[in-house]
């Protein structure tokens, strides 16, 4: 611990992750990470900031270029206290050591030790050097294990090897470490050296509050989204006359239903940039199958998420009470809702989306023009669709950690070939009573009103986003 915050020197071999871990602790996807090694050339400290404060730091390192001599040395002179401020002042000016000398300096001063070894590969004679020349130096160390293949036949080794001359040992995968790993991992660091709990609580703490201030920071921007989706109107006014057949009418309304998709679009983007901002994400490389790549309106997004019928139904989302006029739920054998379209002057095909219409079209007649409204959505299924869509896109924002920039892990390339009989969502997973409170809160935005039932879907979307921060739930991250 240098000054007042705890300071972490990451150590390790060329390519063993030491980068990536570091990325993923302090939430950081701009650090170089690459599978040649030798990346990383010089020490860099990274801090970990919350609220303008620093609460502590982790230095990339490239790790140490001459670990034979250095050990040598240490042995040599084991009679000094300071062993690494001793090789520092010996070597100062050696250009041969100037690397190491940056390693050890901060590691004189107080700083940490996390040794990062790759647990996939053998244990190698310069890998028990380097676990030597640390354990001289005295200072509190962790070995973090990670594992860079599904290699897992040497991790026991590492482990035994590794507890012998690290206080903690812990097997941190930088790819798939989720918030509740790095909180773990940070707790160990308590386990250390006894003087840094203190500092490491209040850390964990300014943690954990963030996460929470986070959670909720999504939660209302999921509600806005959700509020001016389900509000969202257009209207186009024509002249009499300017339209003299039905075809150019229906010429109007899929230029209208166009850009009425285009807003949601729109809406559901900014939702995602905000999410993608609180979650502190720069890189996002989503693989070309994911779900989250699909259009809003496609076929597959659309059976893939939100509920299915007889929740639907349950829920009264389809029931006139819900909505201000009854909703057809495509189960008629239609090729698109007429229940959406009672109350409008002219029918017509708008927008199929479950085979019920996004949204109601008016036209009206008066004083020689034609006003064409669309809008606000009545379609029961997209709100829960849009939901789902963005708590997953919450789930990866959650979970996806910093070091892994890309989908370098080949995700398996799924074209569904039949109808998708299992949703992929959340909202299906939420109870009948749940849902009811979805659909009023639905309901109520439709009409651009304030919902008393505003406060119980906070708290229902909070418990959703507070599930995703514990579970593993890679199958989805993917998607
Ligand atoms: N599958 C998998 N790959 C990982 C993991 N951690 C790191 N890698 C990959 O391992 C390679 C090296 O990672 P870096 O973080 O750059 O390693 P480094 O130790 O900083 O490397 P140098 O800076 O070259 O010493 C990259 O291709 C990473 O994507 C992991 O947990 N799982
Ligand atoms: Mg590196």
């Amino acid at each position: 611990m240098n000054g007042d915050i705890p300071i972490l020197a990451i150590l390790g071999h060329p390519n063993a992750g030491k980068s990536s871990v570091v990325a993923t602790l302090t939430e950081n996807d701009r650090i170089e990470i690459d599978q040649r090694a030798g990346t990383t050339t010089r020490s860099d400290e990274y801090p970990v900031i919350i609220d303008g404060q620093t609460i502590m730091a982790f230095i990339d390192t490239p790790g140490f270029q001459n670990p034979t001599d250095i050990l040598e040395w240490f042995q040599a002179h084991h009679d000094r206290i300071d062993l690494a401020g001793a090789f520092v002042a010996a070597h100062r000016d050696d250009p041969l050591f100037s690397h190491d000398c940056a390693l050890l300096e901060p590691i004189s001063k107080g700083a940490g030790i996390i040794l990062v070894v790759d647990g996939s590969k053998r244990i190698k004679e310069k890998d028990r050097t380097e676990m030597e020349l640390l354990r001289l130096t005295g200072r509190p160390r962790m070995a973090v294990l990670n594992n860079l293949s599904t290699e897992h036949k040497h991790m026991s080794a590492w482990q035994d090897a590794l507890s012998r001359t690290f206080n903690s040992v812990r097997e941190f995968n930088a790819h798939r470490a989720t918030y509740a790993e790095r909180i773990k991992l940070l707790q160990a660091l308590k386990v250390i050296d006894q003087r840094w709990e203190p500092q490491l609580d209040a850390t964990i703490d300014s943690f954990e509050r963030d996460w929470e201030r986070r959670i909720d920071e999504t939660v209302t921007t999921i509600l806005s989204l959700l509020k001016e989706a389900l509000a969202f109107k257009i209207s186009r006014v024509m002249k009499v006359g300017e339209l003299d057949s039905d075809a150019e009418r229906d010429r109007v309304r899929e230029r209208m239903l166009e850009a009425f998709q285009e807003k949601l679009r729109r809406l559901e983007i900014k939702a995602q940039d905000q999410i993608r901002s609180h979650f502190h994400h720069n890189v996002w490389n989503l693989p070309p199958e994911s779900l989250l790549k699909k259009d809003l309106f496609s076929d597959e997004v659309e059976q893939s998420l939100g509920l299915n019928k007889q929740q639907l139904i349950i829920a009264g989302a389809a029931g006139g009470a819900a909505t201000g006029g009854v909703i057809d739920l495509g189960v008629g054998g239609l090729s698109f809702g007429t229940g959406a379209l009672i109350g409008a002057l002219a029918g017509g095909a708008l927008g199929a989306f479950g085979k019920a219409a996004l949204a109601k079209v008016d036209i009206q007649k008066k004083l020689g023009i034609e006003r064409f409204s669309m809008g606000p959505v009545t379609n029961p299924r997209f709100p829960f669709i849009l939901l789902d869509r963005t708590l997953l896109y919450c789930a990866r924002a959650m979970n996806w950690s910093h070091g892994r920039k890309a989908s370098d892990e080949g995700a398996p390339h799924r074209v569904p070939d039949k109808p998708i009989k299992k949703k992929k969502g959340f909202t299906e997973g939420l109870s009948a009573e749940q849902h009811r409170v979805l659909v009023r809160f639905f309901s109520t935005a439709r009409r651009g009103w304030e919902s008393n039932q505003e406060s119980r879907c906070r708290e229902i979307l909070t418990g959703i986003l507070l599930d995703l921060s514990e579970t593993e739930i890679d199958d989805r991250l993917d998607l």
